[in-house]
This record gives C-alpha cells, structure tokens and sequence, in this order.
C-alpha cells in the first residue's frame, strides 16, 4: 500500500479557514437558545435575576447528586417527570466524580428557609441547592417550568440566578370525595398538578352526609353501607386502608400531606345510616343522595357516639404520617349550641390523644379551643376572630375568594353560587393576611382552596372547576404580596396554555387570559 500522499499546504489551508467560518457562524446562528421571558413561572419566585446564555439538556446531560438517599428519589421522580416530557433519560452520577456539563442537585447548611432553594442556570450547569430533600423537590418544578412544553429546538433553559422560599407553610386544595367518589388514580392526578405549583397539602373529605369513603376497620359497615352510594344515588366507592395509604405515599414523595376529614356531628348520615345506636332514637337513617346540608347529627349525649369517634380516630392516625386530623363541625344545624360545644371538645381531646392537631371549620370556635388547633375560615368572619382571640391559629379558605365549587360566571355549566361568582381575577386578586380586621400573617397558617363535588361526578369536572384558579392560589400561598400582580399574573397564566394542555387537563378557558396557544420557544430566535 501506498503511503499517503500529504496535502500541499494551500488547500488545507483553505479547508481549515472554511471549517472555521462554518464552525463559528454555525455557533453564533445556531446553537439554540431561549429567554426567560419564552418562560412563565407559577408561582412567581421571590428573587429571578436573568442571566445570558442558555442550557440545553439533551440526551448526555448527567443529573449529579451528592449520594443522600432521599434526594437520590428526588433526582429520580425529576428523570422520570423529564422523561414523561421528552422521552429522554437522563443518567445519574455521584457528586464525588466531579461536575462536568450537567445539572447538580445539592444539599447545601446555607439555606436556611423551609422549603427554600436557589437555581444556578448558566450555559453549562444547572445547580439547585436547597437545606432538605422537600427544597430540592420544589425547586425541580422550578426546572420542569422552565422548559418548554414541548419539545421545539430543544430542551432549552434559560440562564437564570433564583432564590426562592414560601410565604406560608400551608398551601392546600381540599377535594370533596364524599358528595361524589373519586378514584385513587384520580386523586393521584389531582396531587400530580398540584406538586408542579408547589402545593404542600392535600386535605380529603372523606365523609358526609352522601357517603363515607374510609374503611374503618373495627366499624366495617361504614363502608359497606355508607359508602354504597353517592350524590344523584350512583354507586359510590370508598378506600381501602391500603389504597387510602397508596394515596398518602404518593403524596409524599411530592412532598405533599394528606390531611383526613371526618366531619361531625352534623354532616354525618352515612354514618347514621349504617349504625343505629349512633343515632338518639336508635334507629339507622335512609341513605341519602340530595344535596342539602345541615339535617344530620350523631346523638351527642350518648357514650357510644364517642368510642366510635375514639375507634375511627385512632385508625385514621395510623394511616396519617402528617400532623393533623380534619374533625369538621361545619353547619350542625341540627345540633343544639350547649351540645355542640362539648362535643367538640370531647373530639379535640380525642386528637390530641393520639398526638395529632385538631383542625375544624370555623364554627369550631364557639368551643373551648387549645392554642395549637387551627380554624379553617370559610364563611363566618367573627368565628374566624373569635379563635384567634382563644389562640388558635387559622386556616385562610374564604368561601367568597377561594371556594373553586363556585362558578367562573353565570354560565358555568356546573358548580354552585351560594358564595358568589369567582372568576380568575377574583380567586387571585386578595391578599389572605388583609381580608379579615385582627388577622394577620402571623395569626395564619396558610391557605386553602376547597372543591366540594355536589355538581361535580367525574374527574375531568372536578378540572374544570379548579383549573386554572388553582395556580392563582398557589401563587398566593406561596409569592410575597409584594411581587403579585394581576397584569404579571395574567401573562404568565396565559403562557401555561401549552403546559396544561400537555397534562392533558380539562381546564376553563377563561376569556380573561389571552391564552397564549403557540409553542413557546417557536420564536425563540427572534429575541
Ligand atoms: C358549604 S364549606 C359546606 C359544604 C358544601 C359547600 C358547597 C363548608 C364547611 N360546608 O358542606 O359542600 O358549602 O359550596
């Protein structure tokens, strides 16, 4: 074989000159890059400083973690969410092996906030560091918001600095799984969005009037009976323990909190109707199907009534890792005030017993409260003052602003609208720390956003009601008051149009957002 003849100098030359020119226009014209304002973050962080340059992940890109187990998980569900987007996974690697181009996952002492985490975008890195595992876990959504929804140039991120932390603790959605069942991968679902705005609290309604859907076992035909039907006599449902712990693990891994309701005395025929000795007269109740409130109540002044509290109590606490337990006392109508009182009472002990906190509706005040129980506002705003004068702490829901059973306008074909009419505006525009006289930050715990179901059978209702309005109140859970804004707010809202339509989620379109319908990074290169 020949050896090869070299090239005389000149052409290559040449070929080396061109190659550059091709090389560098390539990179100036085409390396795909991005913009902080192609992206809209729910809720809006407490400090975003854009920086130039651009992060694209691709098939290559390593996630490095420094080996702590929990964060490993996190590391993992953010992969696995990736993945759902892009089809693409992303590979592992140890802190320890060094950093070359990639994103890093990192506990770090110097943050101190609850919750908290800063985000390091630039050109080459992502870096998320947070105290705890739950910091990184919100953080990630911060990442997962700051991709396209889709896929266009890629998956590009924007260079950024973020430091971020919540305004409050408690940031809640309530689902109403009495008046009609939903499924535990229904509830999933629910969790699913939820965590992608930074929820921390789910809290269920397990038990009305129209069902009950816990098996308890030591009171079995709870279920049997009380949760044979539903709200317009459909078959109804309830969890197992098992399903209903499936529920509570998946929650949290999102780091988010079931808080269980068994609401009493009033709102409790199914109960009634399946076990005759906790009725006064001895006799079980029919089932019932409507819609009315306020015509039930366990038979206060009978022993039995309270060893079945006691028995259902100390169930539920075994299946209930966060610190509260929902005793309900809302609209005991039927219950006289000089029993209401010690009942309640009776069932705060009971909670605290099992080494859990009370939380009640705010008609709860009216007995003789401890000062770590919490009150949930939702209607009366002299109940809501009245526990804070006792010390309890309160849960901001107001039916008013907050209630995403109410409807969008008058022609919402489903919901309610005793408590007004909410659209997006309303349900965002207030501030939980100014809307009642005498209670302030420091008297709140949070915010919750609650959906009964009377008008609501199937999954995709139970979206459209609380889609979007429930990133308007995650917003306000978790955004200082300072850095709200309704124009802000609004454009930002209309940018997550790809983002729930990617989730598949059934939600209003309300005519107040200028939904923005394209794919974002589309016009990326026009910046
Ligand atoms: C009031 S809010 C209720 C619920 C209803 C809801 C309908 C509260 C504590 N009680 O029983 O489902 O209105 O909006």
């Amino acid at each position: 074989m020949k050896p090869l003849k070299p090239l005389s100098t000149k052409p290559c030359f040449l070929l080396m000159f061109i190659a550059v020119i091709f090389l560098t226009s390539c990179e100036k014209k085409d390396k795909p890059h991005t913009h902080l304002s192609d992206r809209s973050l729910i809720p809006v962080p407490a400090q975003v400083h854009e920086m130039d340059g651009t992060f694209e992940i691709s098939k290559n890109t390593i996630l490095y973690t420094d080996g702590n187990k929990e964060l490993d998980k996190v590391a993992q569900q953010f992969i696995n969410d990736f993945k759902g987007l892009g089809n693409l996974e992303l590979k592992t690697a140890s802190l320890a092996e060094g950093i070359d181009n990639g994103i890093v996952f990192k506990l770090s002492q110097q943050i101190d906030t609850e919750e908290g985490y800063t985000l390091k975008v630039t050109d080459h890195q992502i870096q998320l560091e947070a105290k705890n595992p739950e910091g990184i876990f919100r953080g990630s959504q911060t990442i997962l918001q700051l991709l396209p929804a889709k896929q266009t140039e890629g998956w590009l991120v924007p260079a950024v600095e973020i430091e971020d932390f919540p305004q409050y603790a408690y940031r809640g959605a309530m689902l109403d799984v009495a008046r009609h069942f939903f499924s535990v991968n229904d509830v999933k679902r629910y969790i699913d969005l939820m965590a992608a705005y930074k929820f921390n609290v789910l809290h269920l309604h397990l038990t009305d009037d129209q069902g009950w859907r816990i098996e308890i076992k030591s009171w079995p035909k709870l279920t049997e009976i009380g949760g044979s039907t539903e709200v317009g006599g459909e078959k109804g449902g309830f969890y197992t323990q098992e399903e209903y712990q499936d529920i509570v693990k998946y929650a949290a891994e999102k780091y988010i909190t079931i808080i269980p309701e068994i609401d009493m005395p009033g709102h409790t025929n199914a109960a009634l109707a399946s076990y005759p000795e906790l009725n006064c007269n001895g006799k079980a109740t029919e089932l019932y199907t409507g819609t009315e409130v306020g015509f039930s109540s366990f038979c206060t002044d009978k022993e039995i009534t309270y060893k079945f509290i006691d028995d259902v109590i100390k169930e539920l606490v075994a299946l209930t890792p966060g610190p509260y337990i929902h005793i309900g006392g809302d609209e005991s109508h039927s219950t006289e005030l000089e029993d209401y009182i010690p009942f309640v009472n009776r069932v705060q002990d009971i909670v605290y017993k099992y080494g859990k906190t009370p939380i009640g509706w705010d008609e709860i005040r009216h007995a003789k409260l401890k000062n770590t129980s919490v009150v949930q506002f939702w209607a009366n705003k002299e109940n809501a003052l009245a526990a804070v004068q006792q010390g309890a702490k309160v849960l901001m829901s107001p039916a008013s602003k907050a209630y995403v059973d109410m409807k969008y306008d008058s022609i919402t074909p489903l919901g309610l609208s005793w408590a007004g009419i909410i659209n997006v505006k309303t349900a965002y525009n207030w501030d939980p720390a100014t809307l009642v006289d005498g209670i302030g930050k420091p008297e709140i715990v949070g915010i919750e956003a609650p959906l009964w179901t009377e008008t609501l059978s199937k999954i995709e209702d139970v979206e459209y009601m609380a889609y979007p309005r429930l990133l308007g109140y995650a917003e306000i859970g978790w955004s200082q008051d300072s850095l709200r804004y309704w124009d802000s707010y609004k454009k930002r809202l209309s940018m997550q149009y790809q983002y729930l339509k990617q989730k598949n989620i059934n939600f209003y379109e309300s005519k107040l957002i200028p939904w923005y319908k394209a794919t974002v990074d589309s016009t990326a290169h026009k910046h």
